[in-house]
């Protein structure tokens, strides 16, 4: 089993004279003012954090991002930089300033209305934009620069995150020749067939093919990867484990699922607070006999309004669970500035008041929509009293929901409904398989999922906690990090130091 000391004696063996480098949009520290004009430091909840942030303690590196808090600037010193964590600094954290065009064409245009639907497909249509583009290929020049800045010439673990930095890797690869460059992609990777609608695709692979190692969540997508690249460079050559060869330098295409910390999430729902909590929650929610759940930040991806019609024709087709039944649905707002959130956060509202206008009756309404971020000590105590958590993402890279959910189930107990297009699905066998475009299909596997027995139901979570307990989210970093010091610092070449020509790959 892997754990945070795990990590530190791994860095402490195999990183100890090389530095380590994270680079990510999003900080994993934030400085906010307070309504009383102080500054508050803030960690935001995310997997990616808690995985890397022992590594960076144990490697005293440096975690490269953008400024984003409104207090941000009043802490760093003259190079941008901020000691953490703020009670007791183990490494820096180099803030990036962007303009406020910047951030709405590189993160909200091209990042997120260009990219991640192109990446998702969920039947929203990319938005491709040559000034957000153009933006995006500035704010990866700009990161480069911090990097190359933080590592010169010497020997260095860049370890880049995310859809927000496909360029990155190449830039890097240039500028510091010592390093090794890990990318890992945290949302699906399409098909070359629709790839190919990107103008922008070559440029994309381009970029990421500069990384030394390129992570995502499963198997095919690193298949869809290697076809496009392929596809895109037919002078490319592939090996039977995914490796890219072009010129000197290669690039390992490896599936690296990401998980959660199921010690702490374990430990945080077997707490006498944690069951405080839940009466509390069943109290003031007015919560039914039978409760389902469903966790997500708002987005069309997580297929919230399928899911809000499953339960509604689950109420429809099982008549015996009206006045039985709840459905709590907390959804973050997310991506507020962007039109097809804001009229999917329109949508979700008027589903819930129109199903809840259709089937309640004395007092009693089945759906209670949590429009809000709740800390995580109530979403723990969510996952404990919930009958099944509902996860009907209509394209997910992985889903941490469903692994949280489980991790969660220190009494074994609770269904999950997944759906098959979450990478989640292929590793969390033992919960019951939905598909969220089939209404029906998910009302009935609503109704499998209270009326299973209780042997079952206890079979199938023990399995999938004996699985998470294993594949831990410091597992996941122990096997990229593993991944990565294998790998050699071979140069680009002379032949790719630029875009190449179709004909010339
Ligand atoms: C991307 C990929 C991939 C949700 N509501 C609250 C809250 N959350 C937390 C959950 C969970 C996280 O947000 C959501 O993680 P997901 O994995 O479900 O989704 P994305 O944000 O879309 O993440 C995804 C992930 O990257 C990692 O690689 O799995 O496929 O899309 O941790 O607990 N946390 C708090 N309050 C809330 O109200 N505190």
């Amino acid at each position: 089993m892997s754990n945070r000391n795990q990590i530190e004696q791994f860095i402490r063996s195999t990183l100890s004279n090389c530095r380590f480098v994270v680079v990510s949009n999003r900080e994993p520290y934030v400085h906010r003012y307070t309504d009383s004009g102080e500054i508050e430091c803030s960690r935001p909840t995310s997997g990616m954090v808690s995985a890397l942030d022992p590594v960076l303690k144990a490697s005293s590196g440096i975690w490269i991002a953008h400024g984003s808090g409104n207090a941000d600037r009043a802490v760093v010193d003259r190079s941008g930089c901020v000691p953490v964590p703020p009670k007791n600094p183990q490494y820096l954290l180099k803030r990036v300033w962007l303009s406020p065009e910047q951030v709405e064409s590189y993160y909200q245009g091209f990042s997120n209305q260009a990219l991640w639907p192109l990446c998702h497909q969920a039947y929203t249509r990319p938005r491709f934009d040559r000034h957000h583009w153009r933006n995006y290929q500035q704010v990866n020049e700009l990161f480069a620069k911090e990097v190359h800045h933080a590592v010169g010439n010497s020997r260095a673990l860049v370890f880049v995150q995310d859809y927000h930095f496909a360029l990155l890797p190449r830039l890097v690869k240039q500028r510091c020749p010592q390093a090794v460059v890990a990318h890992f992609w945290h949302i699906p990777w399409p098909s070359p067939e629709s790839l190919q609608i990107c103008p922008w695709q070559r440029e994309i692979v381009w970029g990421l093919l500069g990384s030394d190692l390129l992570g995502f969540h499963i198997p095919q997508y690193c298949r869809n990867f290697t076809a496009a690249a392929r596809h895109l460079f037919p002078r490319i050559k592939a090996d039977q484990r995914n490796t890219l060869l072009g010129g000197e330098h290669s690039t390992k295409v490896r599936a690296f699922p990401i998980s959660v910390d199921f010690e702490e999430i374990d430990r945080l729902a077997a707490s006498a607070e944690t069951s405080r909590r839940m009466e509390e929650l069943r109290r003031s929610l007015k919560l039914s006999k039978w409760v389902g759940l469903g966790i997500d930040r708002l987005d069309y991806i997580k297929g919230i309004p399928e899911r809000l019609q499953a339960v509604a024709h689950f109420l429809e087709l099982y008549p015996q669970y009206q006045g039985q039944f709840s459905f709590v649905q907390v959804a973050v707002p997310s991506r507020t500035e962007i039109p097809d959130y804001q009229q999917l956060s329109e949508t979700v509202a008027s589903l819930a008041k129109e199903i809840n206008a259709r089937f309640g009756k004395d007092g009693w309404e089945p759906v209670k929509l949590i429009s809000a971020s709740l800390p995580m000590a109530e979403i723990t105590a969510l996952y404990r009293l919930a009958d099944f958590c509902l996860v009907s993402s209509l394209h997910d890279g992985m889903n941490l929901v469903a692994k949280e959910f489980a991790a969660a189930r220190c009494d074994n107990q609770g269904v999950l409904l997944l759906s098959r297009f979450t990478g989640a699905a292929g590793l969390l066998r033992d919960a019951l398989a939905i598909n969220p475009f089939d209404t029906e299909e998910s009302a009935r596997q609503i109704r499998r999922a209270l009326e299973m027995s209780p042997t079952e139901v206890r079979y199938r979570m023990r399995r999938m906690r004996s699985q998470l307990r294993r594949r831990n989210i410091f597992q996941w970093m122990v096997d990229l990090l593993a991944a990565s010091v294998e790998c050699g610092t071979a140069p680009l070449g002379g032949t790719e130091e630029s875009f190449p020509a179709a004909a010339a790959f």
